[in-house]
């Protein structure tokens, strides 16, 4: 038995770097049948079988471990957003953002493409929520200095939908590597999934990268009863008016003197933050205690 970290999940397949190579493996059939598969990140044990190739026996256990993107054990989630085409929709990093605080995982938040659009109204948004946010740019390079300290040392996912740029900053980032990038051209500014696979790469600034493929607006997974549970305090900035509302468990999201309300009108919490706080809120109601472990 060696051990080893995947370092690349494809088509039923999982890479495993064990610090002396890298060995082509399947996963064990019992996996499967508990609903648990490897993801990139896990620190695993396997059974060599000789040519370079094993069996996943064992997945150690994960600090952390997320649906989308499919990995486990990371520092920090980066999202990655745009306010040029395709515009990055509040509602997808509010929901992401969610999850991780609900993991315990910080998020940092990357505007792309500022060379074509500031993503102004993003990056107060994200600034006021008190949210690392910085502007970047993979064509003319903006920002990627200040971005390299932030995920040196760590182990970091990219996520942010399709076409924003999280293979172009990599490739910027690191002038060996020469990922795919897609195009951006129907008239929706849709991305095209360019990637499709989850990778881990190791940046020469020593920066670990989680590259995967992006997310849509309809995806939930991680919709759980957890979240359900306890939503107001993954939006971080509803912290100081949590237990100042009027009524004990108040849902803060029409009730008479509700602090976080009143944060809002105030200007004090970004409305948009509180609208997708609403929208979330609205998606978990349906989920009822009796679903617990549907995941
Ligand atoms: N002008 C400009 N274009 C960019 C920038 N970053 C990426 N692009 C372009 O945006 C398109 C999509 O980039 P990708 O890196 O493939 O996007 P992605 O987020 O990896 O997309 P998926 O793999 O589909 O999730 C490509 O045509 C890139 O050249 C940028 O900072 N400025
Ligand atoms: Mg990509
Ligand atoms: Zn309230």
């Amino acid at each position: 038995m060696v051990k080893g970290r995947i370092q690349k999940a494809l088509s039923g397949f999982y890479y495993v770097d064990t610090g002396n190579e890298l060995l082509t493996c399947r996963a064990r059939g019992k996996f499967r049948k508990d609903g648990i598969s490897p993801l990139v990140g896990d620190l695993v044990e396997v059974r060599e079988l000789g040519n370079g190739e094993g069996f996943v026996e064992k997945i150690l256990p994960r600090r952390n471990a997320f649906a989308r993107p499919a990995v486990a054990n990371i520092d920090q989630l980066v999202v990655i957003a745009s306010g040029a085409i395709p515009r990055t929709d509040p509602f997808l990093i509010d929901r992401v953002a969610a999850i991780a605080a609900l993991k315990g995982c910080e998020v940092i938040i990357l505007l792309n493409k500022c060379d074509l659009d500031s993503a102004d109204e993003l990056y107060a948004i994200y600034r006021a929520a008190g949210f690392q946010t910085l502007r970047v740019s993979a064509e003319t390079g903006e920002g990627l200095e200040a971005l390299k300290p932030l995920i040196a040392g760590k182990l970091s996912a990219f996520t942010g939908n399709s076409g924003v740029g999280k293979s172009s900053i990599l490739n910027a980032l690191d002038p060996e590597f020469h990922i795919q990038v897609g195009e951006v051209s129907d008239a929706l500014g849709r991305g095209r999934h360019t990637t499709r696979h989850v990778e881990l790469f190791r940046l020469n600034c020593g920066a670990e990268v989680v590259d995967s493929p992006g997310f849509s607006s309809f995806e939930t997974d991680e919709l759980n009863l957890e979240l359900k549970h306890r939503l107001p305090e993954t939006f971080r900035e509803f912290a100081p008016y949590l237990d100042r509302c009027r009524f004990v468990g108040c849902s803060h999201t029409k009730e008479k003197g509700c602090a976080v309300l009143e944060a809002v009108r105030r200007g004090d919490i970004q409305k948009s933050r509180h609208d997708s706080y609403l929208r979330l809120y609205e998606e978990l109601k349906p989920l009822k205690d009796w679903q617990e472990g549907k995941k």
